[in-house]
C-alpha cells in the first residue's frame, strides 16, 4: 500500500521533477526575509492604534505579554504610518505566490506515513501545522480585510494579532531548524536526495529556474497592480486594490474615501449650520460650538496624508481648521493637553469614535479640520468637521465629529 502510486501517501504519487531541496530552499530564504519584515511592520502597525489607550481603539482582551512592546505612537515623521502600512500590505500581497509555491513544494510531506515516527518528529509536525496553518491564516485574514473592506469589524485586529504571534513563533522555530540545510542546499545546486525529490519524476516541462521566474513573475504582477494605491499619480494602476482605480471625483475633495456619509448614516439634516454643534468637555466644563464659532478661532493649516490600515494612502492634503490643543485650552487645559475621546454623529460602526493620546493632541499639526485643499470638507470627507493627526492610521481621523471629551482616559 505504501508504494501504491495512486495514493498521495506514496512517494511515487508526487511526480513533479521541480520538487527538491533547492527549489524549496530558495523560496524559504525569500520568505525568511519577507515574513520577518511583515511581522515587524505588523506589530508596529498595531502599536499605531494606541491599542492600550482605550477600549474604543482596540478591544483585544489580554494583550498581556504579547503587548509588552507597545509604545506611545509618535507624530513624526508625518508619513510614518503611510510608509509602514504601505510596506506591510504591499509586501504581504506580493509574497502570496511565493507562499503558495513554497507550500506546493513541500506538500508531499503532508501525506507522509507513518504520520509520526518519534517524539521529536511529532513536535516537528505540530510546529509545521502551526506554521502552515498560521501562515495561511495570516495571509487570508489580511487579504480579506483589505479586499472586503473590514469583513471582521472589530475582530480583525485580535485575530490577525494573535495569529501573527503563533505563526511567527512557529516560523522562528522552523527557520532555526532548517537554516543550515537551506544554506547547504543553496550552495550545492546539484540535487541531494531527500524526501522531496520524486522517486519516479515525470518529464520536466519547465526548468527549476523557469518555475522560479514564474513565481517571481506572479509576485511582480501583484506588486505592480497593488503598489499604486499609495501614490496619487499611480492610483489608476492599482487594479487589484479596492481603493485603486480612478480618483473618486476631481477637485479639492477628490481623493480616496473610506466610508461615505450615506454608508455611515450621517445625513445633511444633522450637519446644517443651524443644527450641528460641537460639544467639547474638559476640566472646566462643557462648551458648545457651531461652525461659525469655530471659524472665529485661530485657523491653521497642515499638509497631511490619509493612510488606511488597508494599505492605501493619499499624498499630503492641505487641511485647515482649529488645533486640537486650542480646543483643549477652551476647556481648561492650557499648555499641557491630555488625551481625548472623539465621537462622531455616526451611531453605529466601530470607527464612529476614537481615542487620541496627549502627544497627538499637543502636536501643532493636529487639527479639527473644516477645509481641505482650499474648499469646505465634502460630506464624504467628514463635513462639518473631522480630525486629522500626523503619522496616525486613518481610523483615528474621525469624520463628522460631534463630541470631544478631554481628560486622561
Ligand atoms: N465617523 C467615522 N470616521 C471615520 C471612519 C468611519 O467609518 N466613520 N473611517 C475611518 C477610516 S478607516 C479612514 S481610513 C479614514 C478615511 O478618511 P477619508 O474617507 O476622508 O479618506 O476615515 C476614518 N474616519
Ligand atoms: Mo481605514
Amino acid at each position: 500500500m505504501r508504494d501504491d502510486p495512486w495514493l498521495p501517501t506514496s512517494p511515487g504519487f508526487w511526480r513533479s521533477p521541480l520538487r527538491g531541496p533547492w527549489f524549496t530552499s530558495v523560496l524559504g530564504v525569500v520568505l525568511l526575509v519577507g515574513i520577518t519584515v511583515l511581522f515587524v511592520t505588523g506589530l508596529v502597525s498595531y502599536a499605531a492604534y494606541n491599542p492600550g489607550l482605550s477600549p474604543v481603539n482596540d478591544k483585544t482582551p489580554d494583550k498581556g505579554i504579547l503587548g509588552f512592546y507597545l509604545f506611545a505612537w509618535p507624530t513624526n515623521p508625518h508619513w510614518l504610518y503611510r510608509l509602514n502600512q504601505g510596506l506591510h500590505v504591499t509586501l504581504g500581497i506580493t509574497l502570496v505566490p511565493v507562499l503558495l509555491a513554497k507550500l506546493w513544494s513541500v506538500v508531499p510531506k503532508l501525506f507522509a506515513i507513518p504520520p509520526v515516527r518519534s517524539l521529536t518528529h511529532a513536535l516537528e509536525r505540530i510546529s509545521l501545522l502551526l506554521l502552515v496553518g498560521g501562515g495561511l491564516f495570516e495571509f487570508v485574514t489580511g487579504v480579506f480585510n483589505v479586499q472586503l473592506n473590514y469583513v471582521f469589524p472589530g475582530s480583525f485586529y485580535p485575530l490577525h494579532f494573535y495569529g501573527a504571534w503563533v505563526f511567527f513563533a512557529a516560523f522562528v522555530a522552523h527557520a532555526l531548524l532548517k537554516m543550515p540545510t537551506a544554506l547547504r542546499n543553496l550552495r550545492h545546486v546539484r540535487e541531494e536526495r531527500n524526501d522531496l525529490v520524486s522517486p519516479r519524476p515525470a518529464e520536466p516541462t519547465v526548468s527549476r529556474r523557469g518555475a522560479l521566474w514564474f513565481v517571481g513573475g506572479g509576485s511582480l504582477l501583484l506588486f505592480a497592480t497593488t503598489v499604486g494605491q499609495n501614490f496619487d499619480a499611480l492610483r489608476r494602476t492599482a487594479l487589484l486594490a479596492p481603493h485603486g482605480g480612478a480618483e473618486p471625483r476631481g477637485g479639492p475633495n477628490g481623493f480616496q474615501i473610506n466610508k461615505t456619509a450615506a454608508y455611515a448614516g450621517v445625513d445633511a439634516a444633522e450637519t446644517g449650520e443651524d443644527v450641528w454643534r460641537l460639544v467639547v468637555t474638559g476640566r472646566t466644563g462643557t462648551v458648545r460650538l457651531g461652525r461659525a464659532d469655530l471659524l472665529r478661532l485661530p485657523l491653521h493649516s497642515s499638509a497631511l496624508p490619509i493612510a488606511c490600515v488597508e494599505g492605501w494612502s493619499t499624498s499630503d492634503q492641505r487641511w485647515r481648521g482649529v488645533r486640537l490643543r486650542d480646543l483643549a485650552a477652551l476647556v481648561g487645559y492650557d499648555g499641557d493637553p491630555p488625551d481625548v475621546l472623539v465621537e462622531s454623529l455616526q451611531l453605529h460602526g466601530v470607527f464612529r469614535h476614537a481615542a487620541l493620546r496627549a502627544n497627538q493632541v499637543a502636536d501643532p499639526r493636529s487639527l479639527l479640520a473644516l477645509y481641505v485643499n482650499g474648499e469646505e470638507l465634502s460630506p464624504d470627507h467628514g463635513y462639518p468637521a473631522r480630525v486629522i493627526v500626523p503619522a496616525a492610521p486613518g481610523v483615528l481621523n474621525t469624520k463628522w465629529v460631534a463630541r470631544m471629551t478631554f481628560g486622561d482616559l
